[in-house]
């Protein structure tokens, strides 16, 4: 019997090439402890939703509920309205699973230049804890008067006290095994209900972890730090637009997207927790086979290290590291030649060669 139930869910565009890219080596490093994985293969996506009409089946979240994880690859294409296959299926997924922490770590690997200027020495190695559920990404408000000169839209934001505690607590408990610094993100100046309640509620958390300096920071200060001195931050916790938003300007800051990995998390294992890259479905480059599939590799090792096998985890780091040193095999996207096929084979023979 395998060791792993996990489900996989390529999803569309450069998800279909990275995905399986990456389940080749999960296989591979899972191998290598004499571990299994079974894989549930789902063709859920935007070809899906023109066949049936919808992103994944009525049944879809019982389907994924009874494996141990989710792995998924991306979800768009040009011709479906963006908001209808997120929130036909990522965000379902999310929400159904309660997996409010979304982390997104962002790390300088040896070899691959920065994007911003460095002072000598310095090293960027941050981690972006994203609240997940709820904030800005709400279906709550509608459209007004469609149609006509007084059409309106509302958007209603939504901060729990419950959501936003978990998310701090979880940030600043990651804090105290790191450099224990946390930046908020916030924009208490300008947001007047829900951003000061966030400052609040986060302020309030962080008086149980006195080891853990505090700073909170406007989110359009931030940005700008980001981009003059990524390596100064350890920890940013910031609610589901700032979190996404800030996570591709720092993927940025170490290179591309294309090394972005993320773990939708639900820290209490009560639900499947989701893994998958930073990117989205790329359609410009979908088909070439020229993906990074290195973000898909990293998302998998975060979820192997989730279910308790850290060791493998790690092998594939280091893989990662290995081949990212290499420019012979680095993608376009990090100013390399190397396809998805050439990275992938690549981190697989550092695996292979690892005693
Ligand atoms: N890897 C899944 C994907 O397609 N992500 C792109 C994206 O924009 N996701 C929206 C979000 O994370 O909120």
């Amino acid at each position: 019997m395998p060791d792993l139930s996990l489900a996989a869910i390529p999803g569309d565009g450069i998800g279909t090439e990275v995905l399986p890219a990456a389940v080749a080596v999960t296989d591979l490093a899972l191998a290598k402890f004499g571990k299994t994985a079974s894989w549930t293969w789902l063709d859920w996506g935007c070809d899906y939703l023109v066949a049936h009409g919808s992103m994944m089946p009525t049944d879809g979240i019982g389907v994924l509920a009874d494996h141990q994880a989710v792995f998924l690859g991306a979800v768009g294409r040009p011709d479906v309205p963006d908001h209808e296959s997120l929130w036909g299926l990522l965000i379902p997924i999310r929400r159904a699973f309660d997996q409010y922490v979304n982390l997104r770590p962002v790390r300088q690997f040896d070899g691959v230049p920065a994007r911003v200027v460095q002072p000598d020495g310095a090293r960027i190695d941050l981690v972006i804890v994203r609240e997940n559920t709820e904030g800005e990404y709400s279906e709550l408000g509608g459209r007004f008067g469609r149609g006509t000169p007084r059409e309106f839209a509302v958007q209603e934001n939504v901060f729990t006290r419950t959501g936003i505690e978990r998310v701090a607590r979880y940030a600043l408990d990651l804090a105290t095994t790191r450099r224990g610094q946390v930046t908020s993100a916030t924009k208490s100046n300008g947001i007047i209900h829900t951003m000061p309640f966030w400052d609040e509620v986060v302020a309030h958390c962080a008086q149980d972890y006195p080891a853990v300096t505090v700073r909170k920071v406007l989110i359009d200060a931030l940005a700008a730090e980001l981009v003059q001195r990524p390596h100064d931050f350890d920890v940013i916790v910031g609610s589901n637009l700032f979190g996404d938003i800030l996570s591709d300007l720092a993927a940025a800051t170490v290179g591309s997207l294309g090394i972005a990995p993320s773990a939708n998390l639900d820290p209490e294992h009560r639900f499947p927790s989701m893994f998958e890259p930073v990117h989205g479905s790329a359609p410009d480059i979908a088909g070439l086979g020229i993906a990074n599939p290195i973000a898909a590799i990293w998302s998998a090792a975060m979820m192997l290290e989730h279910l308790g096998l850290g060791r493998v985890a790690q092998v594939i780091m280091d893989a990662i590291a290995t081949t990212l040193a290499d420019p012979a095999t680095r993608t376009a996207d990090l100013g390399g030649t190397a396809d998805t096929a050439l990275v992938t084979s690549a981190v697989c023979t550092v695996i292979e060669r690892t005693t």
